[in-house]
């Protein structure tokens, strides 16, 4: 995935979300008898505004995927508002996070921004959850006067921010876990300008022997994986390459987790339920398992993984 400018032939696929209620209803205002001409009259202005960046976002092929902008951006108070849209058919792949974590990189390390502020209708939960899944939030008090002022037609938005030095493609590692599964260091030494060296050893850095070290690599972008859940197997998993995102649930809970680091991994020692996102193409997941390949120790149907964890979370609780 990648950003680039606007370009006039975005305005076709532009309105292609304009037209899709399930995009357009989140937003503020009303688009749906937007034209061709609207949309390139929004690029046009878009690329010359003062005070605004507007970036498209698409897939490594190219194809238009949505737009990302800073609006409203004061210098002297060094704030601004974020906006981002995604076309429907591109929604959970991964493309709305690294928007958001590409324009506020852009926002505090190329503008000197302090503070990013946005908000969302209350209606929109899917944006809302995305973001506070993230790990941003914001109480309404937190909001400068000028900035709110905007919105006061809006009913209720729920806001949020991002503050420079905030490690937002962090937030959620700083939660120590995703679904029960801790999120672990991998000791790492750095070397002079010759990049670093990752490395873990069985029973001591990690809570098993290692058995078994497979890895995967080779996978188109957005391609997913996974969909099972292993009964004993204990595993390592880290991304030494590229960008994955790591969805896992267990009896309770559905989170997710994106590994890009090399000294991050995830350890899922308990039965939980899998998936893999490829972020970008050729990423390589790597894994350190307990034991040999057996697939009897797989549960592929997911309604079997639930009552598997149910019964056992039961079990605890007794
Ligand atoms: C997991 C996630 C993260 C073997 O023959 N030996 C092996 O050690 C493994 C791991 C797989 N295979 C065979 C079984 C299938 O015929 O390789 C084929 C692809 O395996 P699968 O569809 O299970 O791949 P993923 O990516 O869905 O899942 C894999 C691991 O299987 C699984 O344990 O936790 O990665």
């Amino acid at each position: 995935m990648q950003w680039r400018d606007l370009d006039k032939t975005d305005a076709r696929p532009m309105l292609d979300w304009l037209s899709d209620e399930a995009v357009t209803a989140g937003l503020s205002g009303s688009y749906t008898t937007a034209t061709l001409q609207d949309a390139e009259a929004f690029l046009c202005q878009a690329r010359e505004a003062a005070a605004e960046v507007h970036k498209a976002i698409v897939t490594d092929e190219g194809e238009y995927v949505g737009m990302v902008s800073l609006r409203h951006i004061n210098e002297p108070e060094e704030t601004a508002e974020l906006a981002i849209v995604v076309r429907s058919e591109f929604f959970g792949r991964g493309y709305a996070w690294f928007g958001v974590v590409s324009m506020l990189k852009y926002a505090f390390e190329q503008l000197d921004m302090h503070s990013v502020y946005w908000c969302i209708k209350p209606e929109n939960q899917r944006a809302i959850h995305f973001f506070e899944k993230h790990g941003f939030n914001s109480p309404d008090s937190d909001i400068p006067a000028i900035i709110k002022q905007r919105h006061c037609s809006e009913n209720d938005p729920v806001w949020f921010v991002a503050i420079r030095g905030d490690d937002f493609e962090n937030k959620l590692l700083s939660k120590g876990a995703v679904a029960g599964c801790p999120i672990v260091r991998i000791k790492t030494i750095p070397t002079v300008e010759a990049g670093e060296l990752s490395f873990f050893e069985g029973g001591k850095d990690i809570p098993f022997d290692i058995k078994r070290i497979y890895y995967i690599s080779k996978v188109p972008e957005g391609i997913r994986r996974g969909f099972h859940a292993h009964r004993n197997l204990k595993q390592l998993l880290f991304c030494p390459y590229g960008k994955i995102q790591l969805i896992l649930e267990n009896a309770s809970v559905r989170e997710e987790v994106e590994l890009s680091d090399p000294s991050v991994g995830v350890l899922i020692t308990e039965p939980t339920w899998r998936e893999m996102l490829w972020l970008q193409k050729d990423s390589v997941l790597c894994v350190a398992a307990s034991d040999y390949y057996d697939p009897a120790d797989y549960i592929r149907d997911y309604a079997e993984f639930k009552g598997y964890v149910a019964k056992d979370s039961k079990q605890q609780t007794l």
